[in-house]
């Protein structure tokens, strides 16, 4: 699958934006590894505050475990294109950080006053009594840096995830964890203790809590957190007139993933839509400390309760018909006949490719925008050795046939182009079937 993302080379003060393709789908970022996003709006747009997972190098981090040494911050309007704006901060520019530990682990960002104040928690150098798991603050004027670290880690916080929350009357919280979670009120100037930290009363007992998330919405506070229930992490939410409680537990956001062990997450309301955003381990399914960041849509019930957010492949957004649709990432499959799999298993980055070996197996990709436009043409980029025939059709497997695609047969991938049949307009949802007995692979679908 591919994706556009603008990334940002700041050389000599001179910024180059570089185009490669992420489009809207889940991971959203496919280029590099991201994991524990928390998102925020600012200014009218949202903006990505994930961890960085690399995978680690013998000698450099722990074999097997999480290998994290900076940040990027990335930003969208449309929640479907991403600006990598490149890297804000490195375990190397922090003074008081273990610039060995690779421990930069889940951040986020919060603006109070024209500033951004970034918190992220790492391994403080070694030596004292103060070492271990901190929480430290960096400051930039704009939400993409530069971020300029304060010397010390904040004073009486030890652990991991930090969050910080503003209150409509002004007080700003900091919710952080160390098996369980905390919270305090912070200083105006957001980088001391207003208050003695509390445990926050009344969350599961057993079983590691980790990675808090408190909003307000309609006068409830909503903490949220990944939660070890019974094998691995899920979100789980509790709620409160209060935000340091007593809160009451309320549920589960989304279920254990198969795979990976960790879960982290954060929520928004974006142009009157509230979405999840989380991670999972797509691009790296062998290695569940190489995450990467998905969005899903998260609704609310009447009563202010969350329904549960199922993960899925589609994500958010709406794809254009012009660009390169990436139906491996589908909203529905035939029950058999097709499948999805990694163009090259030994460079997961290159994408996707739907795979199929049945005659009549599906898969739906939703929300197409075909705009105005009359498009004449569908192009498929396949490869099918003995040549296949692919229908093209609206809404579901019997809808509206919008071309018929003759895959010669080859032994390489082919870009084939056929005619549109009939006008297209606006959102629609685009079904690919196989019409033969022979198999074809698809890496994207357009149109023209
Ligand atoms: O990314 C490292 C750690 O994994 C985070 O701090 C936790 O929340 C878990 O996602």
């Amino acid at each position: 699958m591919k994706t556009i993302i603008y990334s940002y080379l700041f050389l000599v003060g001179l910024s180059l934006a570089l185009a490669t393709d992420t489009l809207a789908q889940n991971p959203i970022i496919c280029n590099q590894f991201t994991a524990d996003p928390s998102a925020r709006v600012f200014n009218g747009k949202v903006y990505l505050y994930p961890s960085h997972d690399i995978p680690p190098e013998s000698g450099k981090c722990k074999e097997n475990w999480f290998c994290m040494e900076d940040y990027h911050v990335f930003s969208s309007d449309n929640l479907v294109e991403w600006m990598d704006h490149g890297v804000i901060l490195t375990q190397r520019e922090v003074p008081w950080v273990d610039s060995t530990s690779y421990s930069m682990w889940a951040p986020d960002c919060i603006d109070r006053n024209g500033k951004y104040y970034f918190f992220f928690p790492s391994q403080a150098k070694p030596g004292n009594e103060k070492s271990g798991f901190r929480i430290g603050v960096a400051i930039s004027e704009k939400p993409y840096g530069p971020f300029i670290p304060e010397t010390k880690p904040i004073d009486g916080v030890r652990g991991i995830d930090p969050n910080p929350f503003i209150d409509e009357d002004g007080q700003a919280y900091l919710y952080w964890s160390a098996g369980n979670i905390y919270g305090a009120k912070l200083k105006d100037n957001m980088l001391e203790l207003a208050s003695e930290p509390k445990v926050i009363e009344n969350l599961p007992k057993k079983g590691l809590k980790e990675g808090p998330y408190l909003f307000k919405r309609n006068g409830i506070y909503y903490l949220t957190y990944p939660h070890v229930e019974n094998k691995t992490e899920r979100i789980e939410y509790a709620i409160s007139d209060n935000p340091l409680g007593p809160f009451e537990v309320k549920g589960v956001i989304m279920d254990e993933s198969p795979n990976c062990w960790t879960n982290h997450h954060s929520i928004i309301e974006y142009n009157s839509q509230w979405y999840l955003f989380y991670h999972h381990n797509d691009l790296s399914p062998h290695f569940d400390k190489n995450r990467s960041v998905r969005i899903d849509s998260l609704f609310f019930n009447e009563d202010g309760t969350i329904q549960k957010v199922i993960p899925t492949l589609r994500g958010v957004g709406v794809t254009k018909a012009s660009q390169k649709i990436q139906i491996d990432r589908y909203s529905a499959i035939s029950k058999e006949g097709a499948s999805i799999a990694f163009n090259d298993s030994n460079n997961t980055f290159e994408g996707w490719k739907a795979m199929f070996d049945k005659a009549n197996a599906w898969l739906m990709y939703s929300r197409v925008d075909f705009g105005n436009n009359k498009f004449k043409s569908a192009i498929i980029r396949a490869f099918s050795k003995n040549g296949s025939l692919i229908q093209l059709t609206l809404n579901n497997e019997k809808g509206p046939v919008i071309s018929h695609v003759k895959i010669p047969k080859g032994d390489t991938w082919q870009t084939v182009k056929a005619p549109v049949i009939r006008s297209i307009k606006g959102v629609q949802d685009l079904v690919v079937i196989l019409k033969n007995d022979n198999t074809a692979e698809i890496d994207w679908i357009s149109f023209e």
